[in-house]
């Protein structure tokens, strides 16, 4: 018989790496994974619902066709309402933080930013989206939590995921003591350790950015593509371009593989496109856990202060080695 340790076995026996953790964020971050498998049924049937949608049971149910990322949002606040360990929810779906004020939630400490399906543009055509969430612990003690709590630098973070919906659905995370992937065995319903201790290599053969916006980055950047291209045997160039255009994809790939991941400030974004606190911080802690780096390329993502909610950041995330050398170009440049 084939032994596997399931999700919820596993964050039970890491609890016992916090010795004054009384089970909150392990019952938090079960819940997060409970939510995960409903909307992993939901992704894995897109494409049927027109087959398989009876009009009749839309009706009763009085739900219609959500679109997939308002279903997502839906499925993880729910579990973070039912949970009870969870005092704030703030999610891309929603302009402000949505306050669980409720009995079972009177004690929680926690607040949870979160991206419930991300690359949601990627559903139609049955490539990989994903889930990213982010977990801190409030720092105002009585009344309701505070925007200031929820505003914290992503170096305060307690713990941060994502779950990659492929060809097969995957959730990793760490609570800042290395990284572990768990992958979904469909037959159980269980989600296995199936990649312990996740190690970034310092250096891979990958480039990940949108290409497409080349003549809207600035030379450091355009330099540091030119250079991906370039042939050098000694270095193995020219790297490989590989970009999905859902960030946890890209990320587990390059992640596993070794690579770098970026997506820099550009004359129509000039913050960068990806949201800090339920994009880039989450990313960033499990790259840096993983061994990687993650900056704006500038500055550590972990070390920004955020000023709002949906703010953005660019970000150049992955390989160590990857991350300083795209830096020196953007030094010589004098452009980060
Ligand atoms: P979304 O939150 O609207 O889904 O956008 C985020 C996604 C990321 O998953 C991905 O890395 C990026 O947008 C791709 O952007 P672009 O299409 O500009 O390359
Ligand atoms: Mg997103």
């Amino acid at each position: 018989m084939t032994i596997f340790k399931t999700l919820g076995q596993f964050i039970i026996e890491k609890q016992a790496d916090f010795p004054y953790a009384k089970g909150e964020l392990s019952r938090l971050l079960r819940d997060i994974g409970i939510a995960a498998k409903v909307v992993n049924r939901e992704v894995n049937k897109a494409g049927l619902v027109d087959i398989l949608g009876d009009a009749g049971q839309v009706n009763v149910q009085g739900e219609g066709q959500k679109k997939l990322d308002v279903y997502a949002d839906e499925q993880f606040i729910k579990a973070l309402q039912n949970g009870g360990e969870c005092c704030v929810v703030a999610s891309e779906e929603h302009e402000f933080p949505i306050d669980i004020d409720s009995e079972i939630s009177k004690n929680a400490k926690y607040i949870v930013c979160i991206d419930p399906l991300d690359g949601s543009s990627n559903i139609d055509v049955n490539v990989s989206v994903g889930t990213i969430f982010s977990i801190y612990r409030r720092d105002s003690i009585g009344g309701r939590p505070t925007m200031g709590d929820i505003l914290q630098k992503g170096s305060k973070q307690v713990a941060a995921g994502y779950v990659v919906y492929g060809s097969s659905t995957m959730l990793v995370y760490t609570t800042g003591k290395g990284v572990n992937g768990f992958t979904l065995d469909p037959s159980i319903g269980e989600f296995c350790l199936s990649h312990p201790s996740i190690k970034v290599p310092a250096r891979g053969t990958i480039y990940s950015i949108n290409e497409g916006n080349y003549r809207k980055f600035s030379s450091g950047v355009k330099k540091y593509i030119k250079y991906c291209e370039e042939e050098d045997a000694a270095t193995n160039r020219p790297y490989t371009s590989r970009y999905i255009g859902s960030l946890v994809a890209d990320i587990h790939r390059n992640l596993l593989l070794g690579g770098i991941f970026i997506y820099p400030a550009t004359l129509t974004h000039p913050n960068g496109k990806l949201r800090l606190m339920y994009e880039c911080n989450p990313i960033a802690f499990i790259i840096e856990q993983a061994g990687g780096k993650a900056t704006d390329g500038r500055q550590r993502i972990l070390d920004m202060e955020p000023t709002a909610l949906h703010q953005r950041s660019a970000c150049f995330m992955g390989s160590s080695e990857m991350v300083d050398k795209v830096e020196q170009f953007l030094r010589s440049e004098d452009d980060r």
